[in-house]
């Protein structure tokens, strides 16, 4: 009997914490001050990498952080979940919306909804493609052209150190249409366009997935077999996919093929050092404090910098990879 009454108090502080979380959730924006604060509309893309997910946890952190509440809602890898969050950010008037969006085109009319509001946006990680102006405030992410320039580069240093006459490459990319697939493709290309050296045999769609990236890696096998010197791929998480696939097909990766990944996360740090990935250009999720910070100016009214891009390096087996930081993702 007596342990049931304490089960039926401890059920009842259960039931009381949960009725007060929820009346917190539908009010969010006050705070012990009674300051309305900061309210925060975030609409992430999904949970497809470890890049991403370091991405989440970044802008939770950073708005606890600034005191700020954020609404965070992820869309699962679909751009309809993303509008939808959006138009729900709108309904429940938050001070600033931020999203990453999924792909480029397509967002004319729900960030002109947001417009009309007066509810201003940051994109953060990627950008838009749009014949209207101002539907935005600022961007707050990588420079991903130069992410690719940085690939390619790296490329070209390793054929000198290799003195090889030729280099076929096969490019695993990101999501179609996504601002990291198009300018880490376009910024790879053009780095290498002069070089007689290089030939791409094919670029095929891995959509930034581990599984993708390990039957994209099938495909490929399949149609060049050993031809194949070079794997340049948008992502580590396409890439750790990729590896245990070439190793099945009896090569080495690092040596037989060279292989060249972007983002940085621990686990793909991890295996340059173990000597399979070759080089790794760094693409940093720590977004979230300018993120925050951004939108504490823009709801002063403050202007905001049109453009915002963090600082990156290159791992490579060029340098010496002993004292590298750990990650955080
Ligand atoms: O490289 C990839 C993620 O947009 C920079 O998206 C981001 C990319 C990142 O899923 O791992």
């Amino acid at each position: 009997m007596k342990k049931r009454r304490i089960r039926n108090s401890v059920l009842a502080l259960g039931i009381l914490t949960a009725v007060s979380t929820l009346m917190f959730a539908c009010n969010p924006k006050e705070t012990e001050t009674g300051d309305p604060g900061l309210l925060l509309g975030f609409s992430q893309i999904g949970s497809e990498s470890a890049w991403r997910i370091g991405n989440t946890n970044d802008i939770e952190e950073q708005a606890a952080n600034y005191g700020i509440n954020l609404m965070f809602e992820n869309a699962n890898q679909k751009q309809e979940n993303q509008i939808a969050a959006i138009r729900r950010f709108i309904a429940y008037k938050v001070d600033v919306i931020a999203f990453s969006p999924i792909v480029e085109e397509g967002w004319d009319n729900v960030l002109q909804e947001a417009k009309d509001a007066g509810i201003p946006v940051i994109l953060v990680d990627r950008d838009i493609s749009s014949e209207k102006e101002d539907l935005t405030a600022c961007l707050i992410g990588a420079d991903f052209y130069s992410e690719g320039v940085k690939a390619g580069e790296y490329l070209i240093r390793k054929a000198d150190s290799m003195e090889t006459e030729e280099l076929h490459i096969v490019e695993i990319t990101g999501t179609d249409n996504s601002t990291p697939m198009r300018q880490r493709q376009a910024g790879f290309a053009d780095a290498i366009k002069d070089d007689e050296r290089m030939h791409i045999l094919e670029s095929i769609d891995g959509d930034f997935l581990k599984s993708r990236g390990a039957e994209c890696m099938r495909t490929l096998l399949e149609k060049y077999g050993d031809e194949i010197d070079v794997v340049y791929s948008h992502n580590d998480e396409m890439t750790l996919g990729a590896l245990p696939e070439i190793e099945k097909a009896g090569l080495v990766p690092g040596k037989d093929i060279i292989i060249i990944s972007i983002d940085g996360g621990q686990d793909a740090i991890d295996v340059l050092k173990s000597g399979k990935i070759n080089c790794v250009v760094e693409c940093t999720p720590k977004l979230g404090k300018e993120v925050m910070e951004t939108a504490i100016k823009l709801k002063n009214g403050e202007s905001v910098e049109p453009m915002i891009h963090p600082e990156e390096q290159v791992f490579s087996d060029e340098g010496d990879l002993s004292n590298i930081a750990p990650r955080g993702y």
